[in-house]
């Protein structure tokens, strides 16, 4: 699919022509701009210079290489530890935003009948300061908020801007990602996340997590190295997913299930003996407890809910004891325990008891917690410090165990709803197509008296803004430094790699500097970005220089080594199989058996959602080439099983009504042995609504419309696959 892709792409010079080009040397960015400046260059120039993907959050790093400062292609940069050499097609084909035709050109302000007219910079920065002042003045600044998807400059800038306005609501994506996961391995090993060894491991069982489809490069190989290996790798999955080319086993789990299947195979292991006894006494509180409710989690019991048979749920279980502690169950992102059920924190939490069991944390082949390297103090007299916000981040207090790093984004919209926060900025955060039902959204931000979105495209959020600002595209953007976790420790550049295309666009430092000193608290703005990075980078012994030299930089000396005693960062200091914060969150205080909200009937279906390999989000699918892939490959079409299709007269490529209790819509069917029959398939990325996406606007369905508004208890995540839907065959 991928080389379909890379054929079709037009920036991409003819080999021939790059070579006479190579003839005239090949220059730095900067080099090249300055010879551009200087008008002498009469021969086509060559650059190159290295940067950061923005297609997915993955961050990617590539070498860029441009000809007279536009883009001609991309290549993974060997060294970066998230591609290790090779982008994926969302990587090539997204670099295409930057020449998109349906790029935001000029600042928009939305008139009295609705319509988005254009308007300068200045104009739209003191209006919004306006408006900014006036809510302050009302409500206090914790009626401000921001919405960002984690970017090095887009996170901290936004956060600075509104700590500065004094408010401390800063919100992700998280709701609709990871967020259940995040917390629920808090509440229990006290760190939002670890990594599965797999490459050294004897056995990893991935639930509900798809390194093929939901692509991050690094990733595949790992696992295709670990598979040839001869580690055993486990697929849970409602859906034979792709990763099957590097994996032993399918189990074809009933989606929302997956607690159940954890909680017996721990049963077995308990049952009997099988676990690391003096690892669990060491390092956990409550073990008792659990084990007192786990003698009920029979295999049998199991079965019955999880339609895996009770003898393979032994035998997986008896695998892992057998490869302890080389084993685990993989951290997982998004599906089963990121943000999907109502047991989704209580899924996350079981799977690091279970890793517990096993004794596997940090041992060579089990789950890691490696780390990362973080720039150090500034100077404050060039970086001032923003003070501390009176008022902590709004919506803790109903979703108390939500990560506070990330808090509930849901709530927030609640709140806006409410008219408890009253001004939202949206960085890079498309929350209206997809951090819960786009109805209730529109209407809940429909409520906000002022909504800024800084966008590159008219998103659907950015349609219901009154103040759209353009962004520039990451190709034409310095970013600060991103430092990455890993075995090695290292630290990547976003750079500027192209000339800027459309004048009237800014980058989001300069867009959040300026709206800063229009709302009067520019004095926390006083330097450059080029200056922010390289501050941050020489409290590591870099500069912004040597960094852009290579693009990615390690700290060797902060390596990973296996075998460290991890510090339990719990309110106990110890891994907790049982956590008094849950059961003062209304939940039990040891993971037990929690059904999901709904449960298909034999004539409904549960409708289940993940990535395609081509589409990121709802960000990718207006890319022309990428889009051209999935009209090639027909793959808007819903998955359905075979048998379920049969009984009801429907065959491949039919077209079918699907209706949740909220919405309805057309698609046409995959048939496939490849799906557990109580589930239906959707790929997560279509069903765009705006018109100025011009080759997205309309096509295929959007997964959220189906999922009612209704937020996970205690953990605060969208709950995006408890929805039933029916299924009608309206077309052959
Ligand atoms: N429908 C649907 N909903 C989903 C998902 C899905 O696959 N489909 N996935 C879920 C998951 S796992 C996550 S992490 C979240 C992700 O949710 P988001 O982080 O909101 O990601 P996207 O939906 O891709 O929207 C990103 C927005 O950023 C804009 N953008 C792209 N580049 C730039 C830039 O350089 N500058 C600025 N200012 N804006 C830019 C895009 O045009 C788009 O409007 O969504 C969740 N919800
Ligand atoms: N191509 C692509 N890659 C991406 C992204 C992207 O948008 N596109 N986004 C990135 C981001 S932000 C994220 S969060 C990750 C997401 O990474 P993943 O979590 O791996 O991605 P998903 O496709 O959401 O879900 C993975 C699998 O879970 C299965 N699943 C659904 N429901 C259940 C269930 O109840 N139980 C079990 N066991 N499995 C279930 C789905 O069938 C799917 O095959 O991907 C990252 N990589
Ligand atoms: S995984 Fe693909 S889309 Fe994501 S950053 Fe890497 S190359 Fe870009
Ligand atoms: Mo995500």
């Amino acid at each position: 699919m991928s080389e379909k892709a890379i054929t079709r792409r037009s920036f991409l010079a003819g080999s021939a022509g790059v070579a006479t080009l190579v003839a005239g040397g090949f220059v730095g960015f900067g080099s090249w701009k300055q010879a551009k400046a200087a008008e002498k260059t009469e021969q086509p120039v060559l650059a190159t210079a290295h940067s950061m993907c923005n297609a997915c959050s993955s961050k990617c790093g590539f070498t860029a290489y441009t000809i007279d400062g536009k883009l001609r292609k991309l290549i993974g940069d060997a060294e970066n530890p998230m591609c290790k050499g090779k982008l994926c097609a969302r990587g090539y084909g997204y670099s295409q935003i930057a020449y998109s035709k349906d790029r935001l050109t000029d600042p928009l302000r939305k008139n009295e009948r609705g319509e988005f007219e254009a308007v300068s910079w200045d104009q739209a920065y003191s209006e919004i300061a306006e408006k900014v002042a006036s809510i302050i003045g009302s409500d206090g600044p914790q009626a401000i908020a921001a919405v960002q998807d984690p970017r090095p400059s887009g996170k901290y800038y936004t956060t600075r801007f509104v700590n500065a306005l004094g408010s401390a609501n800063v919100y992700t994506h998280a709701a609709a990602c990871d967020l259940s996961r995040a917390s629920g391995f808090l509440q229990t090993i006290g760190a939002s996340t670890y990594s599965s060894d797999i490459v050294n491991s004897k056995m990893t069982m991935f639930i509900g997590r798809n390194y093929a489809d939901a692509i991050r490069p690094s990733s595949v190989a790992q696992l295709q190295q670990a598979h040839e290996s001869g580690a055993r790798i486990v697929i849970v999955d409602p859906r034979c997913n792709n990763t099957i080319a590097f994996a032993d086993e399918w189990v074809p789990i009933n989606p929302g299930t997956d607690l159940a299947l954890i909680l017996s195979m721990a049963h077995v292991l308990v049952a009997k003996g099988l676990y690391d006894q003096e690892y669990v006494k060491a390092n956990g509180v409550g073990f008792d407890d659990w084990a007192a409710k786990l003698v009920s989690y029979t295999p049998t019991w199991a079965e019955r809910i999880t339609g895996i048979s009770a003898g393979i749920i032994e035998r997986l279980a008896l695998e892992f004891a057998e490869a302890a502690p080389a084993a685990s169950i993989e951290q997982g992102w998004r599906a089963a325990i990121g943000s999907a059920y109502r047991n989704s924190g209580e899924t996350a939490r079981a799977v690091c008891l279970f890793n517990t069991l096993l004794g596997c944390w940090n041992q060579k082949g089990g789950a890691l917690f490696t780390s990362t390297v973080n720039s150090g103090a500034l100077d404050e007299g060039r970086f001032p410090k923003v003070p501390k916000p009176a008022v902590p981040l709004l919506g803790l207090d109903d979703y108390p165990l939500a990560n506070p790093a990330t808090g509930s984004v849901l709530q927030a919209a609640k709140l806006a709803k409410d008219g408890a926060i009253k001004g939202m900025f949206f960085y890079q955060s498309n929350m209206a197509a997809g951090y819960a039902n786009p109805a209730y959204l529109a209407e809940a931000l429909g409520s906000l008296d002022l909504m800024v979105v800084i966008d590159v495209q008219m998103s659907e959020t950015a349609m219901l803004a009154d103040y759209v600002l353009p962004d520039t595209s990451y190709l034409e953007r310095t970013e600060i430094p991103e430092f990455i976790d890993g075995m090695v420790p290292a630290v990547a550049l976003r750079d500027q790699v192209i000339d800027k295309v459309l004048p009237n666009t800014r980058p989001v430092d300069q867009i959040y500097g300026e709206l800063a000193e229009a709302c009067g608290v520019g004095e926390y703005f006083p330097f450059t970005v080029e200056e922010l990075a390289d501050a941050q980078l020489r409290t590591v012994g870099l500069s912004l220089e040597s960094l852009r030299e290579v693009g990615t930089s390690f700290f060797a000396d902060k390596a990973y080594a296996y075998g460290a005693v991890p510090i339990w960062n719990t309110p106990t200091g110890k891994i907790q199989f049982t956590s008094d914060a849950c059961v003062k969150a209304g939940l039990t205080a040891t993971p037990e058996w929690l059904a999901p909200s709904v449960m298909p009937g034999s004539d409904d279906f549960r409708l289940i959602g993940g990535k395609q390999p081509i589409h990121s989000h709802t960000q990718t699918t207006n890319i022309e080439d990428l889009m051209q892939i999935t009209k090639d490959y027909d793959l808007t079409r819903v998955w359905m099983n075979a048998d379920r299709a049969a009984q009801m007269g429907i065959s491949d490529g039919d077209t079918v009504q699907i209706s949740s209790s909220v919405h309805s819509g057309t698609v046409r069917v995959k048939v496939t042995e490849r799906l557990n029959p109580t589930a239906l398939w959707i790929p997560s990325h279509y069903g765009c609504s705006s018109p100025e996406q011009h080759t997205a606007y309309g096509v295929g369905l959007r997964q959220m419309d189906f999922v009612p508004f209704h937020i996970e208890p205690a953990y605060g995540s969208a709950m995006t696959e408890e929805v039933i839907v029916t299924v009608k065959k309206v077309g052959a």
